[in-house]
C-alpha cells in the first residue's frame, strides 16, 4: 500500500530544546532557565542556554530541513520571547524571529506546524501561582491571540499545547521539570483543570482570529499493546491502555474525554475521588471547543494480555530485548494499536505529531553519522502506521523526533533523538543517514519502505515474544 497522496511527512523540535540565546532579543525568563540553575537538576549539569544555537543559525538550520525535503515542520514559540512577563508589554524582537523563521519555511517549502506552548513557561507568571493560578487560562489566550494576528496570515496549522500530562505530573508532581515542584496531588489535577481551560481558551482565540486554521492538540500516548491477536489480549489492551485505575494525571482520557466528549471519565472521577479539580458552570463549553486534528506522540509502550482474573497482566520483555539508549523499549506495534484505539474512541483525524529513538550516534572516522537503528526503528514505526491506514484509521501525517539532536530536559545532552547531528561544541550540523534515507521515504511517499528488502517475520512479532515469554 502507498501512503495517503496527501499525507505529509515532517519533523519537529522544540524551542527550548534547540534555540539557546536564552537572554538574546530581551527574550524573558522561563521556568526552565530557573530549573537550569538549580544543581543536580539537569544531568551532568548541562542547560539549555546555548542548546543548538537556532535561534542564530534559523537559515542554515532550514537550509538542512530543505534537504532531507521535509514538507513540514513542527516548531514551537517560546512564549517569554514574546511576553517577557508573560502578559502585557509585547516584546517585537521576539515576533520579528519567529516572523524571519515562518517566512524562511515557506520559502524553502516547508509548512509550519506551530505549537504554543512546549514547556517554557515564562517565569514571572510562575511567581504569579503559574498553573495553579485559574488566570493563566486568560493569561495563555493573550498570548496565543498576539501570536496569531502576527502569524495567522502564514501559518494555518496550530497545536496549543504539548503534552500537558508532562507538565502537570513531570514538572508538578514528580517535580522532575521544570519548575520542579512536588505538590500534592489535588493541586496538581487543579493544573490539569487550568490547562484544558487553557487549551480551550486558546482554540476559541485561534479561531476568533484567523479564520482559516487547523487547530490540534499534541499529548503524549501511553498505549499497550496486546500480546496477541486474540480478541481478549486486544480487549485488555484497549482497557490497559485507557482504564484509570491510578491516582495519576498521565493517562489520555484524562485530557481528552473532556476535549472530546465535554466531561471527565467516570473512572478517572472515581479513582481521583476527593482530589478532582473544581470546574466552574461553563468550563467544560470552553474546553470542548471542537478541533480539527489530534495529534499524539508516541515512543514505546508495553505489552499486556489479558490475565487469569479477566483484567489487564502486563507481559514484561525477554531479556535482552532491543532498547533505545534512553531505554525505552523498541515497540512498533504501539503505532498501531495506539492510532488504533484512540480513532475508535475519539474518530477524529490523527497525526502522529512525534515518534523517534535516542540512539548512541557519534561522527565516523569517515566523516559520517551512522545510524542504522533509527532507520529501521523508523521504519519499523511506520509500517505499523501504514498497517492501522490499512485498517481504516484516518492519519494525515507523522513528524519525526527530531529534526536535530537537542536538549533533552533532565536528560541534558547525552540523548541523541536526531535525524541532524548537532556537535554542541562547533555548532557543526552532520546529516545522520537516517536523514538522507528518511529523504528516500518522502521522495517516494512511503514507497522505499516496501520496496526494500523488508520480510514480515523480520518485525517484532508479538506471538513470538508470548512464546519467549512463557517458555
Ligand atoms: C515532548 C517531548 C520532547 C522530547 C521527546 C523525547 O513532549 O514533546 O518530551 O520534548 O524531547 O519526547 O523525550
Amino acid at each position: 500500500m502507498q501512503f495517503p497522496e496527501h499525507f505529509v511527512w515532517g519533523a519537529a523540535t522544540s524551542a527550548y530544546q534547540i534555540e539557546g540565546a536564552t537572554t538574546a532579543g530581551r527574550r524573558g525568563e522561563s521556568v526552565w532557565d530557573r530549573l537550569c540553575q538549580r544543581a543536580g537538576a539537569i544531568k551532568h549539569g548541562h542547560t539549555g542556554f546555548t542548546a543548538c544555537d537556532h535561534y542564530h543559525r534559523y537559515t542554515e538550520d532550514i537550509a538542512l530541513l530543505q534537504k532531507i525535503g521535509l514538507q513540514a515542520y513542527r516548531f514551537s514559540i517560546a512564549w517569554p520571547r514574546i511576553f517577557p512577563n508573560g502578559t502585557g508589554q509585547v516584546n517585537h524582537v521576539g515576533l520579528d524571529f519567529y516572523d524571519r523563521l515562518v517566512d524562511c519555511l515557506l520559502e524553502a517549502n516547508i509548512t509550519p506546524y506551530v505549537t504554543l506552548f512546549h514547556w517554557d513557561f515564562p517565569y514571572a507568571l510562575y511567581c504569579k501561582g503559574g498553573w495553579l493560578n485559574r488566570d493563566v487560562a486568560d493569561w495563555f489566550a493573550e498570548y496565543t491571540t498576539t501570536v496569531v494576528q502576527h502569524l495567522g496570515d502564514r501559518v494555518h496549522h496550530w497545536m496549543p499545547i504539548n503534552e500537558p500530562q508532562v507538565v502537570a505530573m513531570v514538572g508538578h508532581f514528580w517535580g522532575g521539570h521544570a519548575p520542579g515542584d512536588k505538590l500534592q496531588l489535588n493541586q496538581v489535577m487543579q493544573i490539569h483543570h487550568h490547562l484544558l481551560l487553557a487549551h480551550g481558551k486558546a482554540v476559541q482565540a485561534i479561531r476568533a482570529t484567523s479564520s482559516n486554521s487547523i487547530v490540534g492538540i499534541a499529548p503524549s500516548g501511553s498505549v499497550s499493546v496486546p500480546i496477541s491477536s486474540h480478541p481478549d489480549d486486544v480487549e485488555a489492551a484497549r482497557q490497559d491502555t485507557f482504564a484509570i485505575t491510578e491516582r495519576e494525571t498521565i493517562s489520555e482520557t484524562l485530557w481528552l474525554d473532556p476535549i472530546f466528549f465535554g466531561q471527565y471519565p467516570e473512572d478517572g472521577v472515581d479513582v481521583l475521588a476527593k482530589d478532582m479539580p473544581q470546574c466552574q458552570p461553563h468550563d467544560m463549553d470552553i474546553i470542548s471547543q471542537p478541533i480539527d486534528f489530534f495529534g499524539i506522540n508516541i515512543y514505546t509502550g508495553k505489552s499486556v494480555r489479558r490475565g487469569d482474573n479477566g483484567q489487564p497482566q502486563y507481559i514484561p520483555p525477554p531479556p535482552g530485548y532491543p532498547e533505545t539508549h534512553i531505554r525505552w523499549l523498541v515497540l512498533p506495534e504501539t503505532l498501531y494499536w495506539g492510532p488504533r484505539f484512540l480513532w475508535e474512541r475519539y474518530h477524529t483525524p490523527m497525526m502522529i505529531t512525534e515518534n523517534g529513538m535516542s540512539n548512541v550516534d557519534w561522527i565516523s572516522l569517515d566523516g559520517r553519522v551512522h545510524d542504522p537503528q533509527r532507520i529501521d526503528y523508523i521504519q519499523r514505526n511506520l509500517l505499523s502506521l501504514q498497517r492501522a491506514m490499512t485498517d481504516g484509521v484516518d492519519i494525515r501525517g507523522y513528524f519525526y523526533w527530531s529534526a536535530f539532536d537537542n536538549f533533552e530536559w533532565a536528560e541534558g545532552y547525552q540523548q541523541r533523538f536526531g535525524l541532524i547531528h548537532v556537535d554542541y561544541t562547533s555548532q557543526q550540523r552532520i546529516l545522520k543517514d537516517s536523514a538522507y534515507w528518511y529523504h528516500d521515504v518522502i521522495q517516494s511517499n512511503g514507497a522505499t519502505l516496501t520496496t526494500s528488502a523488508l520480510r514480515p517475520d523480520i518485525l517484532y512479532n508479538s506471538e513470538h515474544i508470548s512464546t519467549l515469554v512463557t517458555e
